[in-house]
């Protein structure tokens, strides 16, 4: 069954949130972590291309450029499916009869280009030993709080993330699915040394599209004109993809997804957490993030 044929379901909210249950210390959804064993043991591809990220890290916007690339800036082959059967969500294990992300990626034919965001000790074993290439991509903390907040608010799968207060203490002890934000970004930058990674930032993205799309073209080993590059930056600005109904999730059922308590498409803006901290939130959570971030090398800008 697909996602859109369960809005004739009629499902209540409380039947939809689902639960959750730890996987090695890291809260996942409990159909995750029934699953783990499924999961753990995902057979990768030399030719498979993995987009990680934290929650909210600009993921969506990754998986289009990618697949615009792959496409050679193809709108119409990129129109041929939600993103998220396009690239299936790997960990991501819905209820049955609904089609969950690892069964989708298992039945898909090679090249694959999948999406996760599981920690990097997390990650399927088989993708370090076939050395599938693997996309990172990061995003400062603060707006990755605001954004994953209205996020568990509109998407009735996940926590309900209780107040605003409430999820700042939650985000900050990484009581919220995929875990720690501090210990994913820095753990995925130890890493990328060590395995074929690019690492990413979206505030750099964001800066300059351009040159990141170059980047990852780079990484991919692939070749396109100016004229489709520019093409690919048009297509994927926030503006144009909000309004992209294969990309920006207006298609799951609204008993799901409610874009009316806040679009999936927010804001993409660095610094928007401006407007949500007060100003003695803020000192305490700088104070709690020079702790937790010290001695790594990794630095995040929070405005651009
Ligand atoms: S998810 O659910 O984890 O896959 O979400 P993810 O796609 O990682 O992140 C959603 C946030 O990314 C913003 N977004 C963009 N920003 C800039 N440009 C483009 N094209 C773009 N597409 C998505 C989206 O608006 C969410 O951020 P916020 O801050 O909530 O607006």
């Amino acid at each position: 069954m697909s996602l859109e044929e369960m809005e004739d379901l009629q499902l209540d909210e409380k039947d939809l949130r689902l639960e959750t249950k730890e996987v090695n210390g890291v809260l996942m959804t409990k159909l995750i972590s029934d699953t783990w064993d499924k999961i753990w043991n995902f057979q990768a591809k030399p030719d498979d291309l993995l987009i990680v990220t934290y929650a909210k890290a600009g993921t969506t916007w990754t998986q289009e450029i990618v697949d615009m690339i792959q496409n050679d800036g193809d709108i119409q082959k990129c129109q041929r499916a939600n993103t998220y059967d396009r690239q299936p969500f790997l960990e991501w294990i819905l209820p049955p009869p609904l089609t969950s992300g690892l069964d989708l990626a298992n039945k898909m034919p090679s090249p694959r280009t999948m999406k996760s965001h599981l920690p990097v000790n997390m990650i399927p074993p088989s993708f370090w030993k076939k050395n599938s290439k693997i996309i990172y991509v990061a995003r400062n903390a603060k707006d990755i709080l605001v954004s994953y907040y209205y996020f568990s608010r509109m998407n009735k799968m996940v926590p309900d993330p209780g107040t605003w207060e409430e999820y700042i203490e939650a985000f900050q002890a990484g009581k919220v699915l995929w875990g720690s934000w501090y210990d994913h970004v820095k753990e995925w930058w130890e890493a990328k040394d060590q395995h074929p990674i690019l690492y990413l930032f979206y505030e750099d993205m964001k800066e300059d599209p351009k040159r990141e799309i170059r980047k990852i073209l780079k990484f991919m080993e692939k070749d396109i004109s100016e004229e489709v590059l520019n093409k690919i930056v048009y297509y994927t600005s926030f503006d144009v993809m909000k309004h992209n109904s294969m990309a920006n999730y207006t298609t799951f059922p609204k008993s799901i997804m409610d874009h009316s308590i806040s679009p999936f498409m927010r804001k993409g803006m660095p610094g928007d957490w401006k407007r949500h901290f007060t100003v003695a939130q803020n000192e305490e959570f700088d104070k709690h993030y020079q702790k937790k971030m010290a001695g790594s090398t990794l630095t995040f800008r929070t405005e651009i």
